[in-house]
């Protein structure tokens, strides 16, 4: 069979025994269509079936979870851990609590995480979970109550050296917490089962850092690969969370100016740029919405999501010379793309999971703009995650310094390993392919040593 039909074949598979599970396609297919020029090196992946695995969790674990509200009401969520491949390491990946949250996107999210995981060079595992729980508007006690819940069934299936969740979107220091707490209670056990952790009870320093530090070093990468750099340059970034703030404070450090960010209600667009105390005093101490940031810096514009293009983003439309999508999946749309190569801009780096869709991201390849893909731009969190196992299975604590050393030098190595293999497969430049090339082949080769298992 020839690779492409190979290719197809599989996709056609995925869509029958997934029905509805469109971002989970999306996800798939552009992985898949990228491994082209290396199944047709080696035939050894379609001869041990790699592709028709892979793209099947070794196991998803669905459950219900019910929790009293404030009321004394009976509340009820879905609960999701898919652990999808552990061929290179124990499950390991983010929890998401957000509305929006089904079995297709939990399914994406950990598909992307065994490639982006085999690319930081450690040896974890691609793992997802979470819940359409919505954290927005509840107690303290409620949202403790809930994480507690969902303990109670999750604690079966993960431990330090089986399945290690950490954060994701809606789940920061305060659920983990509740959900170590309770880990803990089940079983007895203190251990590293989930990172992100409180630095008084086995987090890592700097792994707050991390994701949004690590994307603006591969960003750096990028640019000075061309002779270029991120100092003085103009940076739309959206998002107004984990990511987000560590990506605007790294940018900031290194001389750049963000001018924008944004939450689901609103973008703020701050010329002379943002003003990062007041970013952090908003959303990490008072967890209120960024539509207050105009008050405290009446200078900067407040745009509503009504207020937005049809099918387009506030943060894109700016004058930019870099682009840090850093909220959620396919925020940038193929109206964005085009708004943000006619007003100049020179990159866009992912720091959420698959930010871009699959038009945008054809178009921005088309007229050269460099692109930073999400699973090797915003590996850092993940990666500095397996720092924070690494310290707490030898009982030791290192420094932020030491820490972030070391995320820079996976930085590197993320970036020329992608870089490299690009080359090597005859898509120079095209950091896209290098990275799903380089991440799968790890996995796949892995998977074929170990049997049919
Ligand atoms: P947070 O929950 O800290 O922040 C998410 C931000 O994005 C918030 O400002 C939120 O706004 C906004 N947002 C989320 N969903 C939507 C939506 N549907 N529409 C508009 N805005 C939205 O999450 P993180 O910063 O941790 O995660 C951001 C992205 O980065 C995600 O794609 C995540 O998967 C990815 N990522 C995270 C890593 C980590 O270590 N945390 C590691 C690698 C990737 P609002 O508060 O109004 O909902
Ligand atoms: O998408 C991601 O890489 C994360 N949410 C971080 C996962 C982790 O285990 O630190």
């Amino acid at each position: 069979m020839s690779v492409l039909k190979y290719i197809d074949k599989v996709l056609k598979q995925i869509v029958t025994n997934s029905p509805g599970q469109v971002e989970f396609y999306q996800a798939t297919e552009e992985v898949l269509s990228s491994l082209v020029p290396l199944l047709e090196r080696y035939d050894k992946y379609d001869k041990y079936n790699i592709l028709e695995r892979i793209v099947i969790p070794e196991r998803t674990i669905i459950f219900r979870i019910n929790w009293l509200d404030d009321n004394g009401n009976i509340q009820t969520n879905i609960g999701y851990r898919v652990q999808f491949n552990s061929a290179i390491g124990p499950y390991k990946g983010g929890l998401r609590f957000h509305p929006t949250v089904n079995l297709g996107i939990i399914k994406f999210l950990g598909f992307e995480q065994i490639f982006k995981n085999s690319l930081t060079g450690l040896n974890i595992g691609g793992a997802k979970g979470g819940s359409n729980f919505n954290p927005k508007g509840k107690s303290e006690n409620e949202i403790m109550k809930f994480c507690q819940a969902f303990m109670i069934e999750l604690s079966r299936h993960i431990g330090e050296r089986r399945d290690i969740p950490a954060g994701d979107i809606g789940v920061g220091k305060e659920e983990l917490g509740y959900l170590f707490g309770q880990y803990k209670k089940i079983t007895g056990r203190f251990e590293g089962v989930l990172t992100g952790k409180g630095l008084n009870w086995g987090g890592s320093l700097a792994r707050t850092e991390a994701t949004g530090y690590g994307s603006v070093y591969f960003a750096e990468h990028i640019l000075n690969k061309y002779k270029d750099s991120l100092k003085g340059k103009v940076c739309a970034v959206s998002g107004a969370g984990n990511v987000a703030i560590y990506t605007i404070e790294k940018l900031l450090s290194m001389g750049a100016k963000p001018v924008t960010c944004s939450d689901s209600g609103g973008t703020i667009y701050h010329k002379k740029g943002i003003d990062l105390e007041t970013l952090k005093a908003i959303k990490e101490i008072e967890r209120k919405r960024l539509s207050e940031y105009v008050k405290l810096c009446p200078d900067a514009e407040y745009i509503p999501v009504s207020k937005y293009p049809k099918n387009g983003h506030a943060c894109w439309q700016v004058k930019c010379d870099c682009a840090f999508p850093s909220a959620t999946q396919n925020e940038l749309s193929l109206i964005d793309a085009k708004a943000l190569v006619k007003n100049g801009c020179k990159l866009v780096n992912e720091g959420a999971n698959m930010p871009t869709v699959p038009d945008a991201v054809r178009y921005l390849k088309e007229n050269k703009i460099f692109f930073g893909p999400a699973k090797a731009a915003n590996a850092g969190g993940v990666a500095t995650s397996q720092l924070e196992m690494s310290q707490n299975a030898s009982m030791s604590n290192w420094s932020f310094n030491e820490v972030d050393a070391k995320l820079k030098k996976i930085m590197k190595n993320i970036f020329d390993i992608s870089y490299e293999t690009a080359k090597e497969y005859g898509c120079k430049d095209d950091l896209l392919t290098g990275a799903n090339i380089a991440g799968f082949k790890k996995v796949a080769d892995s998977m074929i040593d170990q049997g049919a298992v």
